[in-house]
């Protein structure tokens, strides 16, 4: 089998070394970052997360702080979703579109303070754009990527296991809520959030030269609850309907199409990048929207190398955009990115490298 090794350009998580101890089977890369993806038992893995507790290296999901007297003014002219109401010690997701209105990433965006917001990227470039925004603009702010990896623990055990590290407090932590703390030497900030719906806290790391220490130390934690090292788990996250950017969206996606109109405010101000086009788009109607399918078979392999065509009558109405196995359902369920004339009940084909497979279609999420 091949191999891609970390450099300066695909970089190590601080976490690299102690997931290639437990095990590791595969990577993709996230942020030019090797992001885990299997430590070779996806069912085992599935199940631990929803029945036990996971502990994942998500340090790839990278910070960019913007600082200074104009971070905040900034950050809500780079977001559609209103921050009126975020707070010092809070986050929120919060999608970023450019001028048409169509998606540049979907992060979580942390208040650490008045001057400083962190915005925890999924896989694109931000930091580019925040700086030349910033700088067009004439803003007072100084973008930059700070020493900060956040780590995962997921699953219906995890509350215990933060407990167990921290100590009770942290029972009282609410979604999307985050506090500085430390563990012997190693600065930490932890929040309850993550890439899954089975409950659990981040751990942003912030010093990336003690990843070993604190991933050893929270499997020592976590370790009466039986804690095991795995990643986000491409099975659950379909289940729950959460989107994969850049897997489930292309650059002409915009969030209405994807079941992220819940998070657009399209009374925000125009200075706020995409909102126009958005209030257009709104006005105008979508011409497709995101849904699930389930596929009527065994399909070769459980991820979408790419679009898969779905047709209804021999005519194209759209594509799958992933696709996984569910051990709850047992079938293969996938999200799709269809015309508004497909509704959920509708039976279509998904053509799957050739081969043509039937498919119903299903309201999001799955659970
Ligand atoms: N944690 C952190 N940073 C991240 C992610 C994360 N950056 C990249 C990526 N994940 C961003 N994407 C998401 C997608 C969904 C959610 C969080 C990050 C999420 N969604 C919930 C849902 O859709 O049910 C709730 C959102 C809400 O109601 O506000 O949690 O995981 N640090």
């Amino acid at each position: 089998m091949f191999k891609i090794l970390p450099t300066p350009r695909v970089r190590a998580s601080p976490f690299y070394d102690a997931t290639v101890a437990e095990g590791v089977k595969n990577f993709t890369t996230y942020n030019r970052m090797l992001l885990p993806t299997s430590y070779g038992d996806p069912e085992g893995e599935y199940w631990q997360l929803l029945n036990g507790v996971s502990m994942w290296d998500v340090a790839a999901e990278r910070q960019i702080q913007l600082k200074g007297p104009d971070a905040g003014k900034l950050t809500q002219q780079l977001t559609v979703r209103n921050l009126d109401t975020l707070s010092n010690g809070q986050g929120k997701y919060a999608p970023i579109c450019n001028h048409q209105g169509n998606l540049l990433n979907d992060p979580v965006i942390n208040r650490l303070s008045d001057e400083v917001y962190w915005i925890s990227i999924a896989d694109s470039q931000i930091q580019f754009w925040a700086n030349a925004i910033s700088a067009e603009r004439s803003l007072n702010v100084e973008v930059s990527e700070p020493d900060a990896s956040p780590l995962a623990i997921q699953g219906p055990n995890a509350e215990n296991v933060v407990a167990a590290l921290l100590g009770d407090w942290v029972r009282k932590i609410r979604r999307f809520q985050i506090k500085d703390t430390q563990i012997e030497d190693i600065p930490l900030i932890v929040g309850r959030s993550g890439y899954s719906n089975q409950g659990g806290f981040e751990l942003y790391l912030c010093d990336g030269s003690k990843g070993t220490k604190l991933w050893n130390i929270v499997r020592e934690a976590g370790q009466p609850w039986d804690i095991q090292a795995g990643t986000p788990n491409h099975s659950e996250r379909i289940e729950s309907g959460l989107l994969s950017f850049g897997n489930d969206n292309d650059d002409r996606t915009n969030p209405f199409e994807v079941r992220l109109g819940k998070y657009v405010d399209l009374q925000l101000p125009d200075e706020v990048i995409g909102i126009c086009a958005l209030r257009d788009i709104r006005q105008q109607g979508i011409h497709r929207h995101q849904l699930g399918v389930v596929i009527d078979a065994e399909l070769s392999h459980l991820l979408a190398r790419t679009w898969y065509d779905t047709l209804q009558s021999g005519k194209k109405v759209g594509s799958v955009t992933s696709t996984a196995f569910s051990w709850r359902m047992n079938a293969n369920v996938g999200l799709a990115l269809v015309s508004i004339t497909v509704q959920s009940g509708d039976s279509v084909e998904v053509d799957f490298e050739g081969k043509i497979h039937e498919a119903q279609v299903v309201e999001l999420p799955f659970f």
